[in-house]
């Protein structure tokens, strides 16, 4: 199932200052072996386990996409190992170049055969933040996941689009009905072996291809934000719960620095 990579582990030291040039200019970048084949076993299990004991909150829009488990690292101890894992959390803040916090981690499970992409997207949009200028993904691959599995797709430069809409992530037109452009961009698609990561900034549009073969598609993605981020006064299924106030700082135990 997880293939054992020969690369070694890649740490914030090892980052070459053409990878980050590399996020920083593309808004998205792949970083190989992030984890050991170890860890890689051991948190695959763990996710799956934590998400069929967790409510599926894509259930309700985009049931056929994934499985959707969120903050599964308040709940889950070996998760939260992953959500928090200090290697995972210094490339990112090497990426950012600010000091960064955990807005929320999710699982995302595409079922065997589930034939239905993730459609292109910014994350951005969908959040109550103000003051978010660097928030970025860890997507974390659990298994291989080459392009038939459902691997990440990019379009580079769209990090600076910061004023579009909300897009639906299960309509395949939604992001070229407000950003037309984009349409005749080049597409950048990256499968990873599992134990590697994508990084992508919250505005980099992205999508996942469908999985067509017969293994489950596990991957866990841990969304960074930048320690003064602020709350906005939009709704969100993560902050609905705090009763917070437009301007309120997020700095609470929910939302730790790392
Ligand atoms: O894994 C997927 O299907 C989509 C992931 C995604 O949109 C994200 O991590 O922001």
């Amino acid at each position: 199932m997880n293939a054992h990579s020969d690369h070694p582990i890649t740490t914030a030291e090892t980052l070459s200052d053409s990878t980050i040039q590399s996020f920083r200019t593309n808004g998205f970048v792949h970083i190989p072996s992030v984890l050991t084949p170890e860890e890689v076993a051991y948190f695959h299990d763990a996710a799956v386990s934590a998400s069929e004991r967790m409510t599926n909150l894509a259930a309700g829009y985009a049931k056929d996409i994934f499985t959707q488990n969120v903050n599964v690292w308040r709940v889950d101890e070996p998760v939260k190992q992953l959500t928090l894992h200090p290697n995972l959390a210094s490339i990112a803040r090497r990426l950012a170049g600010i000091p960064l916090r955990i807005w929320h981690d999710h699982i995302l499970i595409k079922k065997p055969h589930n034939n239905a992409a993730t459609e292109f997207h910014q994350d951005g949009p969908y959040w109550p933040h103000d003051n978010h200028k660097h928030s970025l993904s860890a997507w974390v691959a659990l298994v291989d996941v080459p392009v038939e599995r459902g691997c990440m797709t990019f379009i580079p430069g769209t990090q600076h689009l910061t004023d579009l809409r909300p897009q639906n992530l299960a309509d395949s037109d939604d992001l070229f009905v407000v950003a037309p452009h984009l349409m005749w961009e080049p597409r950048v698609t990256i499968p990873l072996k599992a134990g590697d990561c994508t990084f992508h900034h919250s505005y980099a549009a992205h999508m996942a291809t469908p999985n067509f073969t017969d293994v489950a598609r596990v991957a866990h993605v841990i969304i960074y934000m930048d320690g003064d981020t602020r709350f906005n006064g939009a709704a969100h299924v993560i902050t609905d719960p705090l009763h917070l106030t437009p301007g309120d700082s997020l700095d609470q135990d929910i939302f730790p620095l790392v």
